[in-house]
């Protein structure tokens, strides 16, 4: 099985830790979603990262289908639990650090994409005032970081990408997602080396 990914990316990098904590593994190759000439458009029409391509052939994209894929070769239930108000809640999870990482990549974007003196401040504070709230709600939802499952591999990836984009603001005032963090990287393989970098 193939990875398409980079190093940076928070999105890539919860297909790494689902992969080490299931004990699948993943041939690894660096993806230029900004190439044209990279085959990632090929596998991946959005050309988006992470995409995985199976042995057989077939592509997986995004992120949750990545995860969902890893869970069912892995003979399924694993991260993806199946008991269905169980899994609903980790969807949910899944889906507001998901939400949370979009939103911190499109005020990345503004920068890469738009020369300074074009950038919006309307929509850049629209998105870092999704970001904020959704830091909040997590923090009430007091998740397990013991507990390894696609909602909680996504959010230690979302507040590891704030450490590293966001200069790590959020701990100050978000002592149960410190706790968390601190749990999940105890209970989940490779978080400490996939820890993204420049
Ligand atoms: N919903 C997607 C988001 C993936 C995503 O936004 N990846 C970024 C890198 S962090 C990317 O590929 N950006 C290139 C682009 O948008 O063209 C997922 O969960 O996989």
């Amino acid at each position: 099985m193939l990875l398409r990914l980079s190093s940076t990316s928070p999105f890539a990098r919860k297909a790494r830790l689902a992969a080490a904590f299931l004990g699948i593994p993943l041939e690894e190759k660096m993806a230029d979603t900004a190439s044209s000439s990279d085959s990632l458009r090929i596998e991946n029409p959005l050309g988006k990262i992470p995409t995985l391509i199976a042995d057989d052939g077939e592509s997986y994209y995004d992120s949750r289908v990545v995860l969902a894929y890893l869970d069912h070769v892995a003979g399924g239930g694993r991260i993806i639990p199946a008991d269905p108000k169980a899994r609903l809640a980790a969807m949910r999870l899944e889906a507001l650090a998901d939400g949370l990482m979009d939103a911190g990549v499109l005020v990345l974007y503004e920068g890469r994409f738009r020369p300074e003196d074009r950038h919006e401040p309307r929509w850049l504070e629209y998105q870092k005032d999704k970001m904020a709230r959704a830091v909040d709600a997590l923090e009430k939802l007091t998740p397990n970081g013991a507990d390894v499952n696609n909602g909680t591999i996504t959010l230690a990836c979302a507040l590891g990408f704030l450490d590293f984009r966001f200069g790590g603001e959020w701990r100050a005032s978000h002592p149960r997602l410190v706790a968390f963090q601190e749990a999940f990287a105890a209970a989940c393989p490779r978080f400490e080396d996939t820890k993204p970098h420049a």
